[in-house]
């Protein structure tokens, strides 16, 4: 029985992984590295320096920049990142979320985040969502991020569950194969081409809700 969901942030909760596409492309401009769809969908999920390594590789750059450099460059990024988040309001909230998550405590599910990044406590605060996850995985922690399963995994030993106790949700594709390799069910949000492999999957998080879900557990 499933007692138990593990969340994404960025794409799942809220908006910003427009954010971090938004200022990832100022730094890819400023390399002269090349930009593409293909690009954006999958820096999601992966860890600041892993993706600043993605993007210099998409220009044949990782030669060009010392590991001082690269710091720079990512710090560069999360400046930009930042300046946006500052603006966030609960208004940021992506469409039934709330309502999703009053839901899930009214039906006593434990809730625990796995996100990615280091920045998510102070986007929680701005979308007033604290409360909301007392479990916080710590990146830092982490040997190995996504498509590895370990912050999957964490987050169920977090509130105390076993993986298939647990529904991870993301609008990842490294997310998805993570929540997948810890033997959780997986939900994708998304497009259902780069979400392929999620057990579940709903085009937008107004369409995730217990009963949808319920529905489409075999
Ligand atoms: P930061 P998630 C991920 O968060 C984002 O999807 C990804 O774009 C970002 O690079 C990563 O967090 C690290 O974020 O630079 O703020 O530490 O999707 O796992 O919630
Ligand atoms: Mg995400």
């Amino acid at each position: 029985d499933i007692k138990g969901f593990v969340f994404d942030l960025d794409g799942v909760i809220t908006d910003t992984s427009v954010f971090h596409s938004q200022a990832w492309h100022q730094v890819a401009d400023k390399v002269g590295a090349p930009w593409s769809q293909e690009l954006e969908d999958g820096l999601k999920g992966i860890s600041r320096m892993d993706s600043l390594e993605m993007i210099l590789k998409a220009g044949n750059l990782s030669d060009k920049y010392t590991e001082d450099e690269k710091v720079d460059l990512a710090t560069e990024k999360n400046t930009n990142y930042l300046k946006l988040v500052d603006q966030m309001t609960p208004a940021n909230i992506l469409p039934g979320i709330k309502k999703f998550l009053d839901d899930l405590k009214a039906h006593n599910y434990l809730i625990s985040l796995a996100s990615a990044s280091k920045n998510a406590p102070k986007v929680l605060s701005k979308l007033q969502l604290t409360d909301y996850f007392p479990q916080i995985v710590d990146p830092q922690s982490l040997t190995k991020g996504k498509p590895d399963p370990e912050i999957y995994l964490k987050g169920a030993e977090l509130i105390n569950l076993k993986p298939e106790q647990c529904i991870g949700v993301e609008d990842a594709a490294a997310g998805v194969e993570a929540i997948n390799a810890a033997n959780e069910t997986s939900i994708g949000i998304g497009d259902p081409k780069i979400l392929a492999a999620a057990d579940i999957k709903f085009n937008d998080t107004g369409e995730m809700t217990l009963d949808h879900i319920k529905s489409q557990m075999n």
